[in-house]
């Protein structure tokens, strides 16, 4: 049996993703079935509680495109990002208008949260941007932590994952949601933004 194990949903556009690279890469895996359409939630592998989760290797993986990248550095053919730094930009831009821009406002839990705020009373901007911005940081928080006790989110060195960071903590506090219960986010925050390159950037630098 495979020690790959993929928790999978059959109509989960992620992870419909993760089994056809799994598939093009010729890995065997063994798949877990997290039964969405029945409420259940991953929480237990992934703090957001979605699927995928992919575990090999002794890791425990979570986002479809970081996965499939994973895939193909350690199993290079087939080639699933392209050859050159050119050709991977057009890959990478097209699978992210798919999977960050149309999948992400098309989930089942944003869907239900949507319908569920048309009945609501609440001021539905501020409410679906506090909902939504803390649901995401709090599981950040979590795997920030998981990933080491670095400085910054990942390692002792800024990275792309700061880099998204800085602009969705100045999200949260334009739209109200308090991070101080968030340690690490808060202190990698506070070190980002003595970075000249982060200060340089800031809205507030730039209008
Ligand atoms: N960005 C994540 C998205 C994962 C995701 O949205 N998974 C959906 C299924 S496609 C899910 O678990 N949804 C559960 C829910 O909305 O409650 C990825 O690419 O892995």
């Amino acid at each position: 049996m495979s020690d790959i194990v993929l928790y999978d949903y059959w109509r989960s556009s992620a992870s419909y993703r993760v089994r056809i690279a799994l598939n093009l890469k010729k890995l065997t895996f063994q798949s877990k079935v997290v039964d969405l359409a029945a409420g259940e939630k991953l929480y237990s592998h992934n703090p957001q509680g979605y699927v995928p989760v992919l575990m090999m290797k002794g890791k425990t993986l979570t986002q479809s495109l970081s996965i499939i990248e994973y895939l193909d550095e350690l199993y290079p053919t087939p080639p699933l990002l392209g050859e050159t730094a050119d050709a991977r930009q057009s890959v990478r831009a097209l699978a992210h208008l798919v999977a960050m821009d149309i999948h992400p406002v098309c989930n089942l839990n944003v869907v239900n949260y949507a319908a569920d705020l048309a009945t609501s009373s609440n001021p539905v901007k501020v409410d679906w941007m506090k909902h939504f911005i803390g649901k995401g940081m709090t599981a950040l928080e979590q795997l920030i932590n998981d990933a080491g006790a670095g400085p910054f989110c990942y390692g002792d060195c800024p990275t792309l994952a700061d880099i998204c960071l800085m602009p969705q903590i100045y999200n949260a506090d334009r739209w109200g949601f308090d991070i101080s219960s968030l340690k690490r986010i808060s202190e990698i925050g506070q070190r980002c933004a003595e970075i000249e390159a982060f200060q340089k950037a800031h809205p507030d630098a730039v209008r």
